[in-house]
């Protein structure tokens, strides 16, 4: 999928989104799942080839013909393949949509979401000029979102801050540093507390819970964890540890519907809100984190904006659009509650494969 702009981060630029779709036939009906591994192992040791993979050889022969009636039962068919998260997640998207299909439930009811809206923020990449990511953050909070999250790395974050804070005071902002710091920056870091943000997210080590709880004790600034938190355990361990004040909930990341829901469910216990983190899906995954997006401990804006954020051409009918006071509604139909462009979608495959009992 050709993004309309291309999306910097402190890992590099994404100008084409490769993605795994897997459909899933349930008794008659069908779900749809969305894989969010990409191009190279940068955000996670996943790339679209490891998902292909795995998918193929292990996860759907695993589920194939089998008779299960629920998320964990279905889940617990290929929970014995370690890692691999957002191979796991994309088929047990596809099982949870076409399940509620099965029920005539929308997917946000039977998980428990509690909305018929969610609000959406922004995520904008890391731009050649302060004044090109000016305008274009002018141009999102003219569209109406109502929170901006700009990526930052070393070189491209006080200074950034400070001038867009001073042409925005207001704005609910935050950054997201994709683990692009050590906790030798501490005090470059620490400069971040004047700017009054929402949170800081993901600035130390992918898997480092130790340092960014030390790095917390100095902040002001909440800290709110992406990477890190790869499992249910890791969520565990980062509230024991104090490593962070907020989670940012991505179902590829933790391996699906059921595991996102478990670590919504420990953060409220908790005391610690989430939100729902994005992976520039298409219509297709943005519709399973909108679904997350409705349940109750999820108390920010979250990294879901509308499809023409990203797609000339989405996959899905209707695509997401924002209102103008910064909310997408809910589908209400059941299932994930849009219906998936199979046109569009076959206009864009390039490789298929079709497993049968
Ligand atoms: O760290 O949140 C991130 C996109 C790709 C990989 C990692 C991240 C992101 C985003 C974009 O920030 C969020 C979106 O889908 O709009
Ligand atoms: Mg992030």
């Amino acid at each position: 999928m050709r993004l309309k702009q291309p999306f910097e981060t402190s890992f590099g630029a994404t100008h084409d989104r490769p993605c795994i779709l897997v459909k899933l036939r349930y008794g008659d009906v069908e779900g749809w799942g969305e894989v969010v591994a990409g191009e190279g192992p940068w955000y996670s040791y996943e790339d679209i080839e490891t998902a292909w993979h795995i998918l193929t050889q292990f996860l759907v022969p695993s589920v194939i013909g089998k008779n299960v009636d629920s998320p964990d039962k279905f889940y617990a068919l290929f929970s014995h393949v370690r890692g691999h998260n957002m191979a796991k997640a994309g088929l047990e998207e596809a099982f949870w949509d076409a399940y509620c299909k099965f029920l005539k439930q929308p997917l946000y009811k039977v998980i428990g979401g509690e909305r018929d809206k969610i609000e959406s923020g922004v995520s904008i990449g890391i731009k050649n000029t302060i004044n090109a990511l000016i305008k274009t953050v002018e141009k999102y909070v003219e569209e109406g979102y109502k929170r901006v999250k700009i990526k930052i790395k070393p070189g491209w974050d006080v200074e950034v801050v400070k001038k867009l804070r001073s042409e925005y005071p207001d704005l609910p902002l935050q950054v997201d540093a994709n683990s692009a710091y050590t906790f030798s920056d501490a005090s470059k870091l620490k400069e971040l507390d004047k700017f009054n943000l929402l949170m800081l997210e993901q600035p130390l080590g992918y898997d480092d819970l130790v340092d960014h709880a030390s790095l917390q004790e100095m902040l002001k600034t909440p800290i709110c964890l992406d990477e890190s938190i790869g499992s249910v355990d890791a969520a565990r361990a980062a509230i024991a540890l104090k490593s962070c004040r907020v989670i940012n909930i991505k179902p590829g990341r933790v391996g699906g519907i059921l595991a996102s829901k478990r670590i919504h469910d420990l953060c409220l216990e908790a005391g610690i809100p989430v939100w729902i983190g994005g992976m520039l899906e298409t219509g297709i995954g943005r519709a399973h984190n909108v679904a997350l997006a409705t349940l109750p401990n999820v108390k920010f804006p979250c990294d879901i904006s509308a499809s023409d954020r990203y797609y000339d051409e989405d996959l899905v009918e209707p695509p997401f659009t924002l209102k103008s006071d910064g909310v997408i509604a809910v589908p209400k139909k059941h299932g994930i509650g849009v219906d998936i462009l199979e046109d569009r979608v076959r206009k864009f495959t390039v490789k298929s494969i079709k497993a049968k009992a």
